[in-house]
């Protein structure tokens, strides 16, 4: 438990029908029960809703009508004691209300602070914690069960089923190590372990396989569309997006900065960037914006590249063929609706579009599909390692098993085998956050939402 009562408005900012200002700690029921003007919150059962007034201390006079739910630790979302105050949404009225109980001892909460007591007190481990900000962040269905799946559990579930395997291992070779006389270690590491560590890679790799899938359900797809001026990048943006959200002209040059916006394939969310005509150029603003280009091309996972039909291929056209080579990408040869000029035969694997034609957009959507594999997900019942430092942490579990092996095989003292085998133990753990420091949970909370 921690001694400050922390406070924040937990809905968004702004004005609205209602806001929501949450407390937690030891002092969050006295404290507001000091401005709370109606029944007497420290008598009240837990888990009620009550009706009154906050009270300015200096003058008595009410600042809101408000409802006040009070919840009594454990059974809370930080397992502390909570109270939220529901007041009229207004900015003034909730600032009011807030600069109120920070002189009453309450202090501000920082991102995150109420999920990072719910993991420091035990309530949840660190893939559930982390699972709230992935559901405050889903943007598609698929994304949202993948988010509900790990808050309830279950992949903590199975990354402890695992660690359980891995500690078996770790006991009987405990027991061997005490009792040398009891049979020779090497057929011992031999015969049972080496069986048993393999057994569990294997079951490592089928989660890793589906974790490939809980990534992109997770994270999306970030996706690139480049090519020269004018070839026609932004209007596939609008296209795709089916709003315009890109200035589309016919002067080469017209987007000047990067331009994103999302959109959903599949249950898939396409993170789509569109970019500035890639072309050697002496305009300082224009040269800025293809610079940018080149980077967003290297951190992409699907490249988008668009080329003119109407034209002949150019050197920049070659080069960007070139650079977007060993990237998954699609290649696009628009304006088909125009004369042909393009030297089709230069080119492979590509499709025909005319953005003034409804039916490209489904053909450029179709590509998609196929390229991810995207099919109909079950989210429902599949439980998805979607995020990136879990899938880390067990690809690390899985090596230092690996280099068990290799121990094994060269017929290493047991203890040497036994350091790998910890090594994984702890790699599972730290998914949990049952190894973890400090420095990782601050990070991690600190990337949440005020008020979470
Ligand atoms: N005929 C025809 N015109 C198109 C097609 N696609 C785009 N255009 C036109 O081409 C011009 C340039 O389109 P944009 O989408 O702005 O091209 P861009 O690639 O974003 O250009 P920059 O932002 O300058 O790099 C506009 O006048 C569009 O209306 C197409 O398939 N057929
Ligand atoms: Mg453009």
């Amino acid at each position: 438990m921690f001694d400050e009562t922390i406070v924040a408005v937990s809905t968004a900012f702004g004005e609205g029908a209602i806001s929501i200002i949450r407390l937690s700690g030891s002092e969050a029921i006295n404290i507001v029960n000091k401005v709370f003007k109606g029944k007497n919150l420290m008598d009240v059962k837990s888990h009620t809703i009550n009706y009154g007034h906050i009270i300015n201390i200096e003058d008595g006079f009410a600042i809101d009508e408000v409802l006040v739910s009070v919840m009594k630790s454990p059974r809370t979302y930080t397992a502390e004691d909570i109270v939220e105050i529901n007041c009229h949404g207004g900015i003034f009225v909730t600032n009011k209300i807030m600069e109120l109980l920070l002189t009453l001892g309450a202090r501000v909460a920082e991102p995150g602070e109420f999920t990072k007591r719910a993991f420091l007190n035990k309530r949840i481990d660190l893939t559930q914690a982390e699972s709230v900000m992935d559901l405050i962040q889903a943007k598609t269905e698929e994304s949202l069960n993948v988010a509900v799946n790990a808050l309830d559990g279950r992949v903590s579930k199975l990354i402890k089923n695992l660690r359980e395997e891995v500690l078996s291992l770790i006991a009987s070779i405990e027991v061997n190590i005490d009792y040398p006389e009891y049979d020779d270690a090497i057929v011992i590491s031999k015969k049972i372990l080496k069986p048993s560590i393999e057994e569990i890679i294997k079951k490592i790799d089928e989660i890793l396989e589906v974790a490939k899938t809980g990534k992109i359900l997770r994270d999306g797809i970030k996706t690139v569309i480049v090519g020269r001026p004018n070839v026609g990048k932004s209007s596939l943006l609008n296209k795709l997006m089916r709003e315009e959200k890109a200035i589309v002209t016919e002067i080469a040059g017209t987007t000047r900065d990067l331009i994103e916006g999302y959109i959903n394939i599949a249950g898939i969310t396409l993170n789509l960037i569109d970019t500035a005509g890639v072309r050697d150029t002496e305009d300082v603003v224009e040269a800025i914006g293809v610079e940018r280009s080149k980077k967003v091309i290297n951190e992409a996972e699907l490249i988008i590249l668009v080329l003119d039909n109407n034209e002949v291929l150019t050197k920049d056209d070659i080069k960007l063929l070139e650079i977007t080579e060993h990237k998954k990408r699609i290649i696009l040869i628009n304006k088909v609706d125009l004369e042909s000029k393009i030297e089709k035969n230069k080119i492979d694997n590509y499709i025909e579009t005319s953005m003034l034609d409804d039916d490209s957009i489904i053909k450029v959507e179709q590509k998609i599909k196929e390229i991810f594999e995207l099919g109909d997900f079950k989210t429902k019942d599949l439980t998805y390692l979607s995020n990136s430092r879990h899938i880390a942490k067990l690809n690390n579990a899985k090596n230092s098993l690996t280099e068990s092996l290799i121990s094994i095989e060269n017929e290493m003292p047991v203890d040497m085998i036994e350091i790998d085998i910890k090594d994984a133990w702890i790699f599972l753990g730290e998914i949990l956050g049952e190894e973890v420091g400090d420095e990782l949970i601050n990070e991690l909370f600190s990337k949440f939402c005020l008020g979470k």
